[in-house]
């Protein structure tokens, strides 16, 4: 087997050359992307439907030839699987069935869970047919809290008042959602793992409205409980975390979660990153995305100044979050080439 940059980087090793991908490489700033949108107006069926999920997961390889694929699905799949009416508005953004208490999720939602997202398996493996034998495949789920969120406010928030009510008010029945969001995760995690996923990913993309003294029963608690669940299955697959908005947090994350590795955001500094977080534990980001729509100058000193940061830990170079639509195609490019010739 070649030895992929990506992995070998994700087990420790610090090779001349960076990895790179990029959150939300498949995505709308790709005309090739909305191409296919275009055909496929339901943003539900689009993941569900394994042939197209694996062309646009292919899309970003075949323009940039990145380092890493991402499987074209989404965080909210899983409540989806579990029967919370998951919809995605043009305009507005995932809308479901919100609940008004944390136990009104029975565990029964779970039956006939990894059936439902049986087409995500095979959108793995179609993609793995034909990927490039350098590129890795990296599989993903939501965090639990993340999720919650979604629950408590039936789509997308600001301040998360409900589900943070939650945890103050309701902390024993919040517990037991997230114990069967584990689960479900658990559950997913591992059939992306047994349909040929190299790597797996967990999005904590608001983990930063977690009061602090809360952290650790709502965020790093169930990754463990995750990452024990994916193992006790028998997958080995290095598995990154990515608690967006931690801050100083990140350190316990990273040495209480069980993570092989670390994602960052573009509120981090680098080389604070560096500093503080476990000796040798990979890093991936942090670049902020916004940076990419003008490029110019500044984004290459900024670039710079991250690789240099992590000039003696093993790095996989990303955004601190998904790439916005508006950026221009051609300055990824620029931006890959940046980092490749450095
Ligand atoms: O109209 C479109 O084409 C939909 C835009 C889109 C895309 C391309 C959504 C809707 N999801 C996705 C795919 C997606 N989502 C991927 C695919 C692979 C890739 O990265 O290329 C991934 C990894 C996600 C993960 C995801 N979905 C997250 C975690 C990462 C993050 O951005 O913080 C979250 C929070 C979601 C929820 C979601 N999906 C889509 C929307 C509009 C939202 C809501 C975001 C919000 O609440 O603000």
């Amino acid at each position: 087997m070649t030895d992929k940059l990506f992995l070998t980087t994700l087990k420790g090793k610090k090779s001349k050359q960076t990895p790179i991908w990029i959150m939300r490489q498949a995505g709308r700033y790709l005309k090739e992307y909305r191409a296919i949108r275009e055909i496929q107006k339901d943003f539900i069926s689009f993941c569900l439907n394994p042939q197209q999920a694996a062309t646009v997961t292919l899309q970003p390889i075949t323009r940039y030839n990145m380092d890493a694929a991402i499987i074209f699905s989404d965080i909210l799949m899983v409540l989806w699987a579990m029967g919370l009416n998951v919809r995605f508005k043009p305009g507005i953004g995932p809308l479901l069935d919100a609940a008004e208490k944390p136990d009104m999720i029975k565990t029964s939602c779970l039956n006939g869970f990894a059936d439902k997202l049986a087409p995500v398996g095979r959108a793995l493996e179609l993609t793995k047919l034909e990927l490039p034998a350098e590129t890795s495949l990296i599989g993903f789920a939501g965090a639990p809290w993340t999720l919650v969120t979604y629950i408590a406010e039936g789509g997308s928030s600001r301040d998360f008042t409900k589900a943070r009510l939650w945890a103050w008010q309701d902390a024993k029945k919040l517990n037991g959602l997230l114990e069967i969001l584990v689960e479900a995760t658990v559950s997913f995690l591992s059939l992306q793992a047994t349909a040929g996923a190299e790597c797996l990913m967990i999005f904590d993309s608001w983990a930063s409205a977690v009061p602090a003294a809360h952290r650790d029963w709502l965020i790093t608690k169930p990754i463990n409980e995750i990452i024990k669940g994916v193992r006790r299955n028998g997958h080995k697959q290095p598995i990154i975390g990515f608690p967006k908005g931690l801050g100083d947090g990140l350190i316990h994350y990273a040495e209480e979660s069980g993570i092989d590795a670390i994602g960052i955001d573009h509120g981090v500094d680098p080389r604070w990153a560096d500093k503080n977080l476990p000796k040798n534990l990979p890093v991936q980001g942090n670049l902020d995305p916004v940076s990419l729509i003008s490029a110019g100058k500044k984004m290459f000193q900024d670039i710079d100044y991250i690789l240099e940061s992590f000039h003696d830990r093993p790095h996989i170079f990303n955004l601190g979050h998904g790439i916005t639509p508006s950026t221009p195609i051609d300055n990824v490019q620029t931006m890959i080439d940046h980092i490749r010739n450095s």
